[in-house]
C-alpha cells in the first residue's frame, strides 16, 4: 500500500521523538514512510521531496527537526500539502529553540506545530490521522476507539484510588 503520510527528520538523532508519530500511525494501519531529510545538510534533496511528495500520493507531512529548525518550514513552503512540524528537544535550549524556529512562520505558509518531544510527535501521528480521517471512516472510526479505550483507562485508574 502507497505511504500516506511522510515522516521526515532531519537527522537520525531525532528519531527517539519521531518513533512515536510513527508507533500511532502503526497502531492505526496507516501507511507511511519515514526517512531522513536534512535542510542544512541535504537542502536539494528537500526540496525534491517536497516537490514530489502529492503526486506519490502522500496526504499530510510531519517533519521533525531541532536547533535552528528549518526542515518543517522550507517543506512547507515547497507543497501545499498539510506539514505539522515537531520540535525536538535539543540540548542546548531544551527545545525552545526548535517551537520558535517551528511555530513562528509568517502569515502565508502555514506548519501545524505541536509540542516539544514526544507529546508532539505522539500528537502528530493523530493530527496526521485526523486530517485523513476526515475523508476515511475507517480511520475516524478507530480515532474514536481510541478515545473512548483513554476515557475508561482514566475512570478505571481513578476506581483505583484507595
Ligand atoms: C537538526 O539538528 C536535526 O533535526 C537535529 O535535531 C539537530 C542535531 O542533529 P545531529 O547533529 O544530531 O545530526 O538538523
Amino acid at each position: 500500500m502507497n505511504a500516506q503520510v511522510a515522516v521526515i527528520m532531519g537527522s537520525t538523532s531525532d528519531w527517539d521523538t519521531m518513533q512515536h508519530a510513527c508507533e500511532v500511525l502503526e497502531q492505526l494501519e496507516i501507511a507511511y514512510e519515514k526517512k531522513v531529510i536534512s535542510a542544512h545538510r541535504t537542502p536539494d534533496l528537500m526540496f525534491q521531496y517536497a516537490e514530489e511528495a502529492r503526486a506519490r500520493g502522500i496526504r499530510v507531512i510531519i517533519a521533525g527537526a531541532g536547533g535552528a529548525a528549518h526542515l518543517p518550514g522550507m517543506v512547507a513552503a515547497k507543497t501545499t500539502l498539510p506539514v505539522i512540524g515537531v520540535p525536538v528537544q535539543s540540548r542546548a535550549l531544551n527545545g525552545l529553540d526548535s517551537l520558535l524556529s517551528i511555530v513562528q512562520m509568517p502569515g502565508g505558509v502555514p506548519v501545524a506545530t505541536v509540542a516539544i518531544g514526544k507529546a508532539g510527535a505522539t500528537n502528530a501521528g493523530l493530527l496526521a490521522a485526523q486530517i485523513l480521517g476526515t475523508t476515511n471512516e475507517r480511520i475516524a472510526e478507530q480515532l474514536e476507539d481510541m478515545r473512548v479505550a483513554k476515557k475508561n483507562a482514566v475512570i478505571e485508574s481513578s476506581d483505583e484510588l484507595v
